[in-house]
């Protein structure tokens, strides 16, 4: 399309929000202000750098499809995140998993892990202008089995809790050095096939031992705590389930983690939004889409992540929301997986900006909801298309499909050649 076109939908686009009291370009002042947190292990389903362990993923999560080109190392890695980044509009950061330290081909095992390990990185976020956040790793490892930090056996509890203490030292040096805090995520597949015969013997051990890696106070990190309904090969039980994360982060201080694809398929994520913000500190969120069961399917536009993007605006919490991407589809391209993704969640969140928020909660307060009824159906079809492409021109990526090209480009001058 002509930037000349494009121009001019977005004036009409622009007059069109205005009659209904909306201002396109504050909205897309705020949209570039939102970063993302790309997850880092879409590029190679999930597999990391280390060169111990058992080599396939464990811990009841899987990737599907054998699409060729995934990174093998350090080097695809970066260069496959840049060219997704560079096909998404504005500045956003990379989530890292322990597993995806610069290790230099030595076996570093999961308890031997230190910030070293993660220095290249720090100066290759820097250099790019990429912030950092990071993931302790539970899975994928001879230790891993079906209990980790809720492990009655000291010797395995201990090695995780050893772990987890040194991520959080890591996300501590990160926080430092990128001077913005690293978002710390805490999800361990602990759970059971079947019932086990105590449900709350592994959530006491679980809570103990999140305790004692807690029992270090930081600043320049920040801790999230994920919650899952079942993960596959532990589909009766999971002992950091929903209510129990609830529970620790109200009482602690600490963050939940919602991720879109951790609950019963009918429940609204975006309706605990702003439950959790009246009694956890902030919110870290793992994008996602959940197709039948917890799938990591490649994020799209619809409406659940639409509602959660508007449930964030309208509580004004976007200072309070880290929006990281949790997803893994190996049947793509995989670069493509990450813009697809990552474009469909600034869309939800323009949709949301571009909502007439005040005069909605007006009509609200004074009971006229059939206005209010009839505002967010017409919503619907305002020209929104014509800002969100106002917003790729603005920011130097391709506008609508054109992205496409690029990314097939790069396939065949690198990712095919793998
Ligand atoms: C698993 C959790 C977790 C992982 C990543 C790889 O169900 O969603 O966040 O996807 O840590
Ligand atoms: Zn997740």
């Amino acid at each position: 399309m002509k930037d000349i076109n494009i121009e001019k939908a977005y004036e009409a686009a622009k007059e069109r929000y205005s009659a209904i009291g909306v201002d396109t370009d504050k909205a897309l002042d705020s949209l570039r202000k939102i970063s993302l947190s790309l997850h880092c292990w879409q590029a190679d389903d999930v597999t990391g750098f280390e060169t111990l362990g058992e080599g396939a993923l464990t811990g009841g999560i899987q990737v599907t499809g054998n699409y060729p080109g995934r990174a093998r190392n350090i080097e695809e890695l970066r260069a496959d995140i840049l060219k997704a980044a560079s096909l998404i509009p504005g500045k956003h950061r990379l989530s890292l998993h322990e597993i995806y330290g610069d290790f230099q081909g030595k076996a570093v095992d999961r308890n031997e892990v230190a910030p070293e390990h993660f220095r290249s990185w720090m100066e290759w976020g820097v250099e790019h202008g990429m912030k950092l956040d990071f993931n302790s790793t539970s899975f994928s490892h001879p230790k891993s089995g079906d209990l980790t930090l809720a492990n009655p056996d000291d010797g395995i509890r201990n090695f995780w809790i050893e772990h987890t203490k040194r991520c959080r030292l890591i996300s501590e040096e990160m926080g430092k050095y990128q001077n913005d805090p690293c978002i710390m995520n805490l999800w361990v597949h602990d759970g059971s096939k079947e019932v086990p015969a105590s449900r709350l013997k592994y959530r006491q051990i679980l809570k103990d031992s999140l305790d004692e890696i807690f029992s270090v106070k930081y600043d320049h990190m920040k801790d999230g705590i994920e919650a899952k309904l079942f993960g596959i090969g532990l589909e009766n039980y999971t002992v950091g389930s929903y209510d129990f994360y609830l529970g620790y982060g109200a009482k602690n201080g600490k963050m939940v983690t919602l991720d879109t694809g951790h609950f019963h398929l009918t429940e609204s994520i975006a309706d605990k939004v702003s439950a959790l913000l009246l009694f956890t500190p902030e919110i870290n969120l793992h994008v996602s889409r959940p197709v039948r069961w917890d799938s990591d399917h490649v994020v799209i536009l619809n409406d659940d992540i639409a509602d959660l993007a508007r449930e964030i605006i309208r509580c004004k919490a976007l200072d309070k929301v880290h929006i990281g991407l949790d997803y893994f589809d190996a049947t793509i391209n995989r670069i493509g997986a990450y813009v697809i993704g990552s474009r469909a969640t600034q869309k939800a969140f323009l949709l949301a900006l571009l909502e007439p928020g005040d005069r909605l909660a007006g009509y609200e307060a004074e009971g006229r909801y059939f206005e209010r009824l009839a505002v967010q159906e017409e919503l619907k079809n305002m020209p929104w298309g014509a800002v969100w492409d106002m917003f790729c021109l603005k920011n130097d990526v391709p506008v609508g499909e054109s992205y496409i090209r690029d990314i097939l480009k790069y396939e065949a001058d690198v990712t095919s050649k793998r």
